[in-house]
């Protein structure tokens, strides 16, 4: 049996883009060193490496569909943080946040990555943005570099 699996090993040529949702940016600016960090570990060259910023995880999905366009990246890794308020609020970002990434990475086939903390806490955020349950931005750029590795095996 063959299998066909992606290794963690950058090159120090691939151009990989952040996209950080701003809002929460106490969390969100821990996700991007995470995953900025986790790039820089894995062999990437951090002039290869862009952070694109925008207002919040609702306006990440338009963001990546322009820079996917481009054509200029290999992969993107995009993060955010939507935490739970008093109102509904909540369920319509993270919802289109959630299936705009989804649907961006199936129109554009390149690997992408969704680092967007969805918590019902901020307590929930900060345990997931470099304390008690690792750090989600760091996890999402592993995710894309493998990811990265298996589409040019496959
Ligand atoms: N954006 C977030 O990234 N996280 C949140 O928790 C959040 N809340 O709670 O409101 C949030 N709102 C802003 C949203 O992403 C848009 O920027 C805004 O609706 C303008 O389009």
């Amino acid at each position: 049996m063959k299998t066909i699996e992606g290794n963690m090993t950058l090159t120090g040529k691939e151009k990989i883009a952040i996209i950080n949702g701003r809002f929460n940016h106490i969390i969100t600016d821990r996700l991007v060193e995470g995953a900025k960090d986790t790039f820089i570990r894995h062999g990437g060259d951090e002039k290869n490496l862009d952070l694109v910023l925008v207002p919040g995880a609702f306006e990440i999905p338009f963001v990546l569909t322009k820079l996917l366009e481009t054509n200029r990246y290999d992969a993107i890794c995009c993060v955010g943080a939507v935490i739970r308020g008093a109102t509904p609020h909540f369920d319509y970002i993270s919802a289109e946040a959630t299936k705009g990434i989804a649907t961006a990475t199936m129109r554009y086939g390149k690997p992408v990555s969704n680092g967007v903390l969805t918590t019902d806490t901020i307590e929930q955020a900060i345990e997931r943005a470099g304390s008690k349950a690792g750090n989600k931005g760091a996890e999402a750029m592993s995710t894309i570099i493998e990811m990265l590795s298996l589409y040019n095996k496959i």
